[in-house]
């Protein structure tokens, strides 16, 4: 285990060393049998061990994760509790530089680092939970995911929403995220450009992704950029994403609410739409819909409309709706946002959108074991001998890759386990 918790050297494996102590707790052998159910953690929300803690009662729960956490507090220097203090403070005391230093805190790479902007979470988190026991248990902030192609008007409509709910005494944050960003440095949308108003308006705070890291990376660090933003008393927070990879399927297990962006434009420009995002969406915005794009705009809203109507529903309330705006003239922006409250209010009231909260917990947690694990097991020993050669043999078809990753998974959990 002191093996398998060292040369993890990330968050959460060092937590997890923490908590070696405080029986019973997730072990490495546990998180073995968990990979040696390979399909399961591969395919993500089907895994099938679910990290469950055998015979805890909630209050056993509850000291482990003080006792976590205050452990993780005893280690820390004087001038990292200064900064955590500093940090949280100017957080809840709505301070921009504040939120912005915890974000970047929060996207370091640096292993130490990570396990300090953590105990920051739980502190913001244990804040939040506070203000929404005041605010009779209901969510203090309503979060919106915005996917749709490249060129779709995103930005263009989230200056104009932006700047509406600002007017209206609202707190917005933007945080976008870039799947191209992992590959490229950030081409399809390194823009503040289009939502220069919105940049300038002391009521908002807009964040790109980091512009380098895996997706994994980047949507733990959109998550809990998320959470951040709600310490810092943003009631509405906007993710923008473009439609490509898998970047918009993470947002929207991240969101109280699905919004997908759709041009005015003709078949070539749709294809790129995949099915599962659309019945992924909450809401379809045809935008542009303004001067000549009006005619295209209402023929794909028709499209869209029949289209929704075959799909796999998401809510058992909610039904889908496609709408037509235009960020240009501002029409149907406000009742698009009526009908957005409508989905908060609705979701809200029947216990849906709180559940759907609680499943993304489990996602999100998922999601780090899985970064956390495939960097340990990429970086195992065992596994770096062994790979090369059997890279080799499944290449030139002598060995089926079932085997191949058997064998893998193999040498990995027996010389972790007996570590
Ligand atoms: N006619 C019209 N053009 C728009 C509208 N919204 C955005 N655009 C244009 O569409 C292009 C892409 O907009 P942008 O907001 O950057 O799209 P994003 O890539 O989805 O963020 C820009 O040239 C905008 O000026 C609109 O409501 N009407
Ligand atoms: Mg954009």
């Amino acid at each position: 285990m002191t093996h398998f918790c060292h040369t993890m050297g990330r968050f959460g494996f060092s937590l997890l060393c923490h908590l070696t102590s405080l029986p019973p707790v997730i072990t490495a052998s546990t998180l073995s049998r968990t990979w040696s159910r390979r399909s399961g953690v591969l395919a993500g929300s089907h895994v099938p061990c679910q990290g469950s803690f055998p015979g805890q009662t909630w209050q056993h729960r509850t000291v482990i994760t003080q006792a976590a956490l205050s452990q993780h507090i005893q280690d820390l220097s004087e001038p990292e509790k200064r900064l955590l203090n500093k940090l949280y403070d100017g957080l809840i005391h709505r301070q921009r530089a504040s939120l912005a230093e915890s974000i970047t805190l929060v996207e370091t790479q640096h292993p130490r680092k990570k396990e300090l902007a953590q105990v920051l979470l739980q502190r913001v988190l244990a804040h939040r939970r506070d203000q929404e026991k005041l605010n009779g248990g209901k969510p203090v902030a309503f979060r919106v995911g915005l996917s749709g192609p490249p060129g779709a008007g995103k930005s263009s409509f989230i200056e104009v929403v932006g700047k509406m709910l600002t007017g209206r005494g609202h707190k917005v944050s933007v945080l976008a995220v870039d799947p191209s960003s992992c590959t490229t440095g950030g081409s399809l949308m390194g823009d503040k450009t289009r939502m220069t108003e919105l940049s300038r308006d002391m009521n908002a705070f807009i964040r790109p992704s980091p512009t380098s890291g895996t997706l994994g990376g980047v949507t733990r660090t959109t998550n809990e950029a998320i959470v951040l933003c709600e310490g810092a008393g943003y009631d509405i927070v906007l993710v923008e994403t473009v439609g490509v990879g898998q970047s918009e399927f993470a947002v929207a297990d991240m969101v109280d609410m699905f919004v997908l962006l759709i041009p005015p434009a003709g078949g070539d420009e749709l294809q790129g739409i995949k099915r599962g995002i659309i019945e992924m969406a909450d809401l379809v915005v045809v935008t542009k819909s303004d001067g000549d794009l009006v005619v295209p705009a209402r023929r794909i809203q028709a499209e869209y409309t029949s289209a929704l109507k075959l799909l796999r529903k998401k809510s058992k309330i909610w039904k889908p709706k496609v709408v037509r705006v235009s960020s240009q003239t501002g029409e149907g922006i406000a009742e698009l946002w009526a009908k957005m409250e409508s989905y908060r209010d609705t979701m809200s009231a029947s216990g849906e959108l709180q559940g759907r909260r609680r499943a993304q917990q489990k996602v999100w947690m998922w999601s780090l074991i899985q970064e956390n694990v495939l960097c340990h097991f990429q970086n195992h020993p065992a596994v770096r001998e062994a790979l090369p050669q059997l890279e080799g043999k499944v290449t030139r078809g002598d060995i089926s890759p079932g085997l191949a990753a058997d064998l893998l998974l193999k040498a990995f959990s027996s010389s972790s386990s007996s570590s």
